[in-house]
């Protein structure tokens, strides 16, 4: 078998998303997802131009042979767009082996290790205060066992990107020292709402200083929180040691991870319980077993990222590789918009409480190139935080 093309998609159905679909002169083919919030031409530009054709030819089954070659062989490595790029054509890759195996990619990660996988839903509202009003509504109507709410002021129009064209990012005001007792009032007033049985992740999303996030980790304790999530940001890995001295509540982190490298400190001190990175961000399949394993080697659970901006593609990835997991945690399912469904069929749908999916051969997900058509890609920014004196915070 040899790739005969490599065709990169973007299309913004609600979310701007960057797909990759690798053809093989046996007619299988295989699909992936490349989508980097906010700089998706750019990791489409690098796949087209330098990624591209080194794949036209090659047998598609070498599949860490290739990983190998953009990584190493690029000599400058990781980053955010290479490894987006990377993980969409690993992932499609990883498809066609499926498809001509005849296999789920689950079967080829080793089988199933568990029956289910438990899943955790935004809370969702157009407000702060409509979020925990309507919280134990939503989770009733869901049969939820774990909700996940994010900190922060309600959201300005266009958060996420979703906003259609713009020539710069949406501000929004937050200004840390001020939010510390709103932040947790919120936790606070959720777990009441819901009572003591649900778990609740907080995604703090690297918003606070570590002594801010000390403060408010140890005021929660007594709320039990499921994990908080992203409680500091991650350049400085002392800091996270640091802030897990400090408090006994379960951390959640790694969104923002790009390599295995980068998660090494946190998983070998016990700084984290469970590891949040985005396969999209790592490099798709073949790095996330082998970060998975590393994991596991130091008893911390996998939480793959699964936000409403990687597409059911890579919903449907995490959910193989929480099957076929030993160290499975949960499961992010972030989806809030049904209309990437037109685009791409299949992946998994979070049904009470447990991410479920129909398993075909390979990922198990199509994309309908015409219909894509339908929504053209629009530059899009993620929103930048700023405080009452101007200076720009983490958003
Ligand atoms: C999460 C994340 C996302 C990110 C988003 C940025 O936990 O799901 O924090 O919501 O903000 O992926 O593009
Ligand atoms: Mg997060």
């Amino acid at each position: 078998m040899k790739i005969t093309q490599v065709k990169t998609i973007l299309t913004s159905p609600n979310q701007n998303y960057l797909f990759v679909k690798i053809v093989t002169d046996s007619g299988i083919y295989g699909v992936g997802d490349a989508s980097l919030n906010g700089r998706e031409e750019t990791v489409a530009n690098l796949i087209d131009m330098y990624l591209a054709p080194q794949l036209i030819g090659r047998d598609p089954e070498q599949i860490e042979d290739f990983w190998q070659l953009v990584y190493r062989g690029s000599y400058w490595r990781g980053g955010n767009v290479m490894m987006s790029a990377l993980s969409g054509i690993d992932m499609a890759l990883w498809d066609i082996l499926g498809k001509s195996a005849e296999k789920p990619l689950y079967a080829l990660l080793g089988g199933k290790a568990r029956d289910k996988v438990l899943c955790y839903s935004h809370v969702l509202g157009k407000t702060m205060e409509e979020k925990l009003d309507n919280a134990a509504g939503f989770v009733r109507e869901r049969g939820l066992q774990v909700i996940r709410l994010r900190a922060g002021l309600p959201a300005a129009n266009g958060t996420f990107g979703v906003g259609g064209h713009q020539d710069a990012p949406i501000i929004e005001p937050w200004t840390p020292h001020r939010e510390i007792q709103n932040t947790i009032d919120a936790f606070i007033r959720l777990r009441e709402n819901v009572g003591p049985e649900v778990g609740i992740i907080y995604d703090l999303h690297e918003r606070f200083s570590p002594d801010q996030a000390i403060l408010i980790m140890r005021e929660l304790e007594p709320y039990r929180p499921f994990f908080i999530e992203d409680p500091i940001a991650p350049e400085n890995p002392d800091s996270l040691r640091y802030v897990r001295e400090k408090t006994s509540v379960p951390i959640g982190f790694g969104e923002l991870y790009k390599s295995r490298y980068e998660c090494l400190p946190a998983l070998s001190g016990h700084w984290i319980d469970y590891l949040r990175c985005d396969i999209i961000r790592i490099g798709g399949v073949t790095e996330a077993r082998k970060l998975a394993a590393l994991a596991e080697t130091f008893d911390v659970k996998m939480a793959w990222h699964g936000p409403n901006d990687v597409s059911p593609i890579t919903h449907a990835v995490n959910w193989h590789l929480n099957v076929s997991e030993y160290n499975f945690g949960i499961q992010e399912d972030g989806t809030t918009d049904a209309l990437i469904n037109r685009v791409v069929s299949g992946g998994p749908t979070c049904q009470n409480g447990f991410l479920t999916m129909d398993a075909q051969p390979g990922i198990g997900c199509d994309i309908n190139e015409e219909e894509a058509a339908k929504y053209p890609f629009k530059r899009a920014f993620i929103p930048v935080c700023r405080d009452e004196e101007g200076a720009l915070k983490t958003w």
